[in-house]
């Protein structure tokens, strides 16, 4: 009797999970190699890399040829960095006065345009040697997130408020509320434009989410744990969370890590099981 007062809850929570998550696999269309056609998605490793386990990652973004731009936070810490895909080698790095902590990254055309934590400012960055272009103010509540689409900077502060902002300007274009079920979808954080979607790591979670730009509308989600668990698994016990998506379009190449994490992985997508 009173293993099956204990099993119940289990039951009833295993129930709970399978209904929440089974009309939704059959939705959804699929674009290019990377098969989008599932709501809920696991993933796949397909390759390993070298990442520095001091980068306290916030800000990531390939730039082609091998090369990701990477933004790190932490007092004191905080950076803008030109990474080796390959090696993790650090190539060139801009560190930020010992008062800002670094937030999301993105690169418009020979611009990076860097956020910080807890205050409205930014800074502009060339990509060719990392040297300082100019700060910035923004009008987000805070500096989590960007990613760009080539012409508009997309942002996020830590709510569940997807920004539209001029580059130019800085001024918000527009916004959208980001929900699930009807619950708004907060601590949005570190972002990356693909495919006409805006994904976004969920701060403390090992997901993603798919969002529309056009309107806020969530279009899936990525459930990453196994990564995490695997380097705690492995030792990494002074890791912290899941942050950093980037994107090469061109051999259409998915990068993920995170905060303190020693790896950086290639990964595909998979339908959950
Ligand atoms: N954020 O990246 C989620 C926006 C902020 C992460 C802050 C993590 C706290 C680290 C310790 C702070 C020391 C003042
Ligand atoms: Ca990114």
């Amino acid at each position: 009797r009173k293993t099956i007062a204990m099993m119940l809850p289990l039951a009833l929570f295993s129930g709970a999970v399978f209904l929440f998550f089974m009309p939704f696999n059959s939705w959804g269309q699929s674009s290019g190699s990377l098969d989008l056609s599932h709501r809920i998605h696991e993933i796949e490793v397909v390759a390993e890399f070298p990442h520095d386990p001091d980068a306290f990652t916030q800000g990531l973004l390939y730039a082609g040829n091998d090369t990701l731009f990477e933004s790190t936070g932490l007092y004191g810490k905080s950076s803008v960095r030109k990474v080796d895909l390959r090696t993790g080698k650090v190539e060139v790095i801009e560190k930020m006065g010992n008062s800002y902590f670094g937030e999301g990254l993105t690169l418009l055309g020979e611009r990076l345009f860097q956020v910080a934590w807890l205050t409205n400012t930014g800074f502009t960055y060339d990509i060719r040697d990392l040297s300082k272009v100019k700060p910035f103010k923004h009008h987000m509540k805070d500096g989590w997130g960007l990613a760009t689409d080539g012409e508009v900077l997309f942002g996020s502060d830590g709510t569940s408020t997807l920004y539209r902002m001029d580059p130019r300007t800085m001024k918000v274009t527009n916004k959208h509320t980001v929900r699930y079920n009807g619950y708004e979808v907060r601590y949005l954080n570190e972002l990356e434009y693909i495919n006409k979607e805006v994904w976004a790591n969920v701060w403390q979670s090992d997901c993603i989410a798919r969002i529309s730009p056009k309107d806020g509308s969530l279009l899936g989600w990525i459930l990453l744990p196994k990564l995490r668990q695997g380097l705690l698994k492995s030792g990494h016990g002074g890791i912290d969370v899941l942050n950093g998506i980037a994107w090469d379009s061109d051999k259409q190449r998915l990068f993920v890590t995170g905060k303190l994490w020693p790896k950086l992985y290639q990964i595909k997508l998979k339908q959950a099981s």
